[in-house]
């Protein structure tokens, strides 16, 4: 349980704030292809009085006393994260994947080295070079993308790789429907003398169950969030199987670029990890991709184009080009309707960045609520008349997404308000 009485007895401006919150999250479609809704357990553990304690340094090797039940929860992180990847070594302390990926770069790299990463605009993440991030900032990023067929141009990532000499390349992606083949990465890298980093943020629990293949038998080294497809708090973690490249990351966290863990966040990557061990984690994953797989036929039977024609993952790219709606405009009907999803660029999309032509959807949420095909079915149709019939649809969609997510609850008698 939950009990939010004592922020009510406290703060009722804030308290109101939380409960409307909750209310949403129940009541809407979740579709952020990178958001998930963690268990009870771990939403108790992140929200427990480990936020108390000061633990800088690692297990056994800490600047602050009194830190021997937080080692036990952090080791519990580390063992468990390297079970569920067959990794070596763990770093379980990044705050974010964003953090993550700069600690990379600071451990193996000077500023102004060279780096190959998916472009921004092609489905990269921010951390992968964008010119108004640190990444871009500090690093010399060079970059490559999707070809007209949506899939990872490859001969584009040798080209580019050998021309410029990257030092290191990163492969993994933000809005990438696609599977990608670590192999070939590591190939690229071995022509080149480059270290390779796979970001693995979003694909972390599809990677768990086998529903992609996993990229530590390639990388030099691994990062992902621990909130998305493997549905922990939110947060970072950096993975390798080699030792030297562990301990330059574990100086890079700490004290590189980070002070004092949060150990109750650690605390609760070790719950949601335990979880993430087990069968009905591996089903869960399954379901996301069948789910996805149904969302993306429904829609594009229904004549809406999808980015590279599917997916073969939990997310798709909606390319609203030719539909007289962009993907601003779409977010904004689609969260009156009660579906909550974000606007994107499509690769070799000239509109800008805050009103591209398109949308992208995913579907772990939703699974993790226990929705099926048929839930799919009933969200992609409902997508399509709010494509088609814009604000006309709006009430009639929103009718239809009350009536499925009362099917579906979220949170039922979890929180004491
Ligand atoms: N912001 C995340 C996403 O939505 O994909 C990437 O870190």
């Amino acid at each position: 349980m939950i009990d939010l009485r004592p922020v009510k007895d406290s703060d009722l401006e804030l308290y109101e704030v939380l409960v409307k919150e909750l209310k949403r999250q129940q009541e809407n479609v979740e579709l952020i292809a990178s958001e998930n809704f963690v268990s009870l357990p771990t939403l108790t553990v992140a929200g427990t009085h480990l936020t108390n304690k000061y633990a800088e340094g690692y297990p056994d090797k800490r600047y602050y006393g009194g830190c021997v039940y937080v080692d036990m929860a952090e080791n519990l992180a580390r063992e468990r994260a390297k079970k569920l990847f067959n990794v070596k070594y763990v770093n379980v302390q990044p705050h974010s994947g964003s953090s993550a990926n700069i600690q990379v770069y600071f451990s193996l790299l000077n500023n102004g080295d060279t780096i190959l990463g998916m472009d921004l605009a092609h489905g990269g993440h921010l951390t992968h070079g964008s010119p108004v991030n640190l990444s871009g900032k500090n690093y010399n990023f060079v970059s490559y993308g999707v070809g007209e067929d949506g899939y990872i141009d490859y001969e584009q990532v040798e080209r580019v790789a050998t021309e410029n000499k990257a030092k290191l390349i990163v492969a993994g992606a933000s809005a990438y429907p696609r599977a990608i083949d670590f192999k070939k990465f590591r190939e690229i890298a071995d022509k080149v003398g480059a270290y390779l980093m796979v970001d693995i943020a979003h694909i972390a629990g599809l990677i768990v169950a086998g529903e992609h293949e996993s990229p530590v038998d390639y990388a030099d080294v691994v990062t992902t969030t621990t909130h998305k497809t493997l549905r922990g708090p939110r947060g970072g973690m950096i993975m390798t199987n080699n030792e030297e490249v562990a301990k330059l990351i574990n100086k890079a966290v700490f004290p590189g670029t980070q002070g004092g863990p949060l150990m109750h966040i650690i605390a609760a990557k070790a719950m949601a990890f335990k979880e993430a061990l087990t069968d009905e984690f591996k089903e869960y994953q399954k379901q996301i991709v069948k789910n996805a797989s149904v969302l993306a036929k429904t829609l594009m039977d229904g004549g809406i184009k999808l980015f590279s024609n599917g997916t073969d993952n939990h997310l798709m790219l909606i390319d609203l080009r030719g539909t007289g709606v962009s993907g601003k405009e779409l977010e904004h009907l689609l969260d009156e309707a009660h579906i909550t999803a974000n606007k994107n660029s499509i690769p070799n999309d000239d509109a800008s960045p805050f009103n591209p032509n398109g949308l992208r959807i995913g579907t772990p949420a939703v699974t993790t609520r226990g929705m099926k095909e048929d839930a799919m079915k009933i969200i992609g149709n409902c997508i399509i008349d709010i494509i088609k019939n814009k604000e006309e649809a709006v009430e009639r969609v929103s009718k239809a997404i009350k009536e499925l997510t009362e099917q579906y609850p979220l949170y039922k008698d979890d929180f004491i308000l």
